[in-house]
This record gives C-alpha cells, sequence and structure tokens, in this order.
C-alpha cells in the first residue's frame, strides 16, 4: 500500500518537474552514484584506539549519550548498520588514531601500513572505499602547534606522521583501485595575541612542501583550513587565506569544512572561487551552531546552497562529499543518518533545479522571471522525490528509519556499559 502510493507520488512528481525541463530518473541516477565519506568518528566522539583519552587540540564533544563505540568490532558495526539504512554506495573516512595497534603502543611517527590492513580488508568485504586523515590533534607532542612548531624535533615528528600517512592513504587507493582522499587539518594556532603571524605559517608552508614532495599516485591530499580552534582563538597558522593561496599555488585540493566560517558568512559562494583556482574540493558537511560547534548536519539554507553552487559549477566529479560533525548527545547511530539523508536530500534539491530555464531568463535579462521560478522550485514535490529514491534502494522510506535505529540501540547500544 505505502509502496503504490510512493510510486504514484513519484509519477505525479515527475510530470510536474518534467513540465520545467528537470529529469528526476537522472537526478536518481545521479544521486545513486554520488558517493558520502561518513566519517568514523561520530561513532566514538573522536577518540580512537590509540590512548583512549577525551579528546583534545581545539575540537570538542559534548554529551554523554550512552553507547559509543569503545573499539575497532563496534565502529564496524555501527558503520556496516548506517549502511543498511542508506541508498548509494558510501565511502569510510578513517583518522589514524583508528589503527589496530593491537597491544603495543604505536607513536604516530611509527604508524605503518600494516595497522590499517584489517581496514582495508574489511572495506573491502563491505564493498566501500577508504578515506583518510593525519591525526595530530589529542596527544602529548600536540601543543599549540604541530607542523608550525618552531622546535624543530616536534615539527619533524609531526612531519614524519603526515609523511607516513601518506604512504597508507596511498596503500589504501591502491587496495581499493581508487584514489584515497587524505585530509590534513591541523589546530595549530595561539589562544592569545602572537606578534609572529608570518614565521608559523612559513613554518607550516615549509613543512607541508616537504610532506607533499613525494608523489603517491593512488592517494590524494587535501588541506583544511579554519577560523578557529577552542584555546586557540586569536590565530589559526592555517587560515582561509594560508589554505586558498597554498592550494591555489600548489595545485591541490582544499577541504571546505562549513563549520569554518564565520557564523554570517556565505560559504557557498566560495565554491565558484576556489574552483577557479584549486583543482579539487573536498567537503566536510557540518552545522555550526554560534560556534563550529559539529552539530548534525540538516536539510538548512547554507548546506541547500552549497549543493547548489557545486551542480551550477558542473562541479559534483570536482567535489568530494565527507560528512564532519560529531555529537555525542543524541543516539550517535541516528545522527549518521540524519546527516547523511540530509546531504543526499540537499544534492537531490540541487540537482532538480531547472537550471537551463533559469540561466535563459538571466541571459535575457529577465530578472523577475528567474527570481520567480527559483521561488517556485522550492515548493516543487521534491519530498516524493526523495521517497522514491530510498524506496528503489530498498531502504527506509521517510521516518521509517526511526524504529530501525531503536531496534538497535536496544540489542545493541544499550549493552555498551
Ligand atoms: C576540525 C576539523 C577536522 C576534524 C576531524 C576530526 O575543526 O574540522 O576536520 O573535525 O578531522
Ligand atoms: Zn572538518
Amino acid at each position: 500500500m505505502k509502496e503504490e502510493l510512493i510510486k504514484k507520488a513519484y509519477e505525479v512528481a515527475k510530470e510536474r518537474y518534467a513540465a520545467i525541463g528537470v529529469d528526476t530518473d537522472a537526478a536518481i541516477a545521479q544521486l545513486e552514484k554520488t558517493p558520502i565519506s561518513l566519517h568514523c568518528w561520530q561513532t566514538d566522539d573522536v577518540i580512537g584506539f590509540e590512548r583512549n583519552e577525551a579528546l583534545s587540540g581545539g575540537i570538542m564533544t559534548t554529551g554523554n549519550y550512552p553507547g559509543r563505540a569503545r573499539n575497532v568490532e563496534e565502529v564496524r558495526k555501527d558503520i556496516a548498520f548506517v549502511k543498511t539504512l542508506l541508498a548509494g554506495n558510501h565511502r569510510l573516512n578513517l583518522h589514524e588514531t583508528y589503527g589496530e595497534f593491537g597491544n603495543k603502543f604505536v607513536d604516530r611517527d611509527q604508524v605503518e601500513v600494516k595497522h590499517f590492513q584489517g581496514w582495508i580488508d574489511w572495506a573491502k568485504e563491505q564493498n566501500m572505499k577508504l578515506d583518510f586523515n593525519s591525526t595530530s590533534f589529542s596527544h602529548p607532542k600536540s601543543g599549540n602547534l604541530s607542523l608550525a612548531n618552531p622546535n624543530k624535533e616536534i615539527r619533524e615528528f609531526w612531519i614524519e606522521h603526515t609523511k607516513r600517512c601518506r604512504r597508507i592513504a596511498d596503500a589504501m587507493g591502491k587496495a581499493q583501485n581508487d584514489p584515497c582522499i587524505m585530509n590534513i587539518w591541523v589546530h595549530d594556532g595561539s589562544k592569545d595575541l602572537t606578534v609572529k603571524r608570518m614565521y608559523y605559517r612559513e613554518l607550516f608552508a615549509q613543512s607541508l612542501d616537504e610532506i607533499l614532495a613525494e608523489q603517491l599516485p593512488d592517494m590524494k591530499t587535501c588541506l583544511e583550513a579554519k577560523l578557529f580552534g577552542i584555546g586557540l582563538e586569536s590565530y589559526t597558522v592555517g587560515s582561509h587565506d594560508f589554505v586558498a593561496g597554498y592550494c591555489a599555488t600548489r595545485k591541490l585540493m582544499y577541504t571546505l569544512d562549513t563549520g569554518h566560517y564565520e557564523q554570517t558568512e556565505n560559504v557557498s559562494d566560495m565554491v565558484a572561487s576556489l574552483l577557479l583556482f584549486v583543482p579539487e574540493l573536498m567537503l566536510h558537511v557540518s552545522r555550526p551552531v554560534r560556534w563550529d560547534s559539529d552539530h548534525v548536519t540538516i536539510m538548512d539554507d547554507q548546506t541547500q546552497n552549497l549543493f547548489k553552487e557545486i551542480v551550477r559549477a558542473n562541479a559534483l566529479n570536482r567535489a568530494h562529499i565527507g560528512l564532519d560533525y560529531f555529537d555525542a548527545s543524541i543516539n550517535r547511530i541516528g545522527a549518521y543518518i540524519i546527516g547523511t539523508r540530509a546531504t543526499q536530500k540537499c544534492v537531490l534539491q540541487a540537482l532538480l533545479e531547472p537550471l537551463p530555464t533559469l540561466r535563459k531568463y538571466e541571459e535575457n535579462e529577465q530578472n523577475f522571471e528567474r527570481l520567480a521560478l527559483l521561488e517556485e522550485a522550492k515548493s516543487l514535490p521534491f519530498g516524493a522525490v526523495f521517497d522514491y529514491f530510498n524506496l528503489k534502494n530498498n531502504v527506509p522510506v521517510g521516518e521509517e528509519f526511526i524504529p530501525a535505529i531503536q531496534q538497535y540501540e536496544k540489542e545493541e547500544l544499550s549493552k555498551r556499559v
């Protein structure tokens, strides 16, 4: 019965969209082949398996909802379950601190591919591709400065770490026959005023140049910009201007995290500037509330505009989509599904935009018509298309995923005490 209704609603929606020149089947097909990189760190509040300590280094989770994943088996179990509730085939994004280190302590400058062989094998079984991140936070040598540290020994420790991470990413890419994307984000900055702004940035650029000198064909590196970190409010070495300049001159992928800008800033507008000068974008889709709070992604204006700008720039093939939030105050699996589905909704909305007509209006200076169609497009039966996309892919439609997650909570998460 419900299935029939969803199909019927889709047929109507399809006709409505066709009338304004939009092919809903094509939009669905495109959405199906648009992977989202699921950030492993939502399962366990960014703790990882290295030292089982709370997060430090400019970022923070809040909340203590029960059910956090405590080991690699639980992270895998959670991700495998998450997959069953999502249409499309998604990737998994790991941090270095999620390696399998056995009973040994493996410091960051000692990490090797073998510590991720289990992940590589598991991902293959799951038909998931991996992405990767070096990890310079939550470590005694993190302090306020890592790759930009004036102390040569500390700086070299982090350079070595990041070089090793790139080689691990390369091995992942080789194994999956598709480049593994490795993000570099360092928290480097200063709580209070500094009079050496340029000096730290010079060091950071030198460290990055040394790290990136090694050619690794099966991975791609990206660099994440940031506004500020907690406890590092006055200065960020890897600011937007630094990262934009660095990525543009080195032809490197820029990581755009939607939480990393001033709260009133129009983040989506950056797409059509950055893509003129950097080869690709890595997106960390997140939701800032008053600060870079990493709330669960929802279908808000900011996220909708972001994907509209990417589709308008014809750049879905130059933008890699990943999530980056960590909410420890609600069911963590629920947080994945809400955020991933919201992201998919925003991509779909963008794909359903009547772009040729809007552009024709603009060329003809028919500005009333352009604004009218932009407004009308908002209330077209988009939900019917999204429902059908989920039905077609045999995953829960609409709010049906709520009981599935409640069940998982009862059977699995509630037992983690
Ligand atoms: C921090 C950055 C970074 C991290 C993850 C854990 O502000 O957004 O991407 O969230 O690497
Ligand atoms: Zn991020």
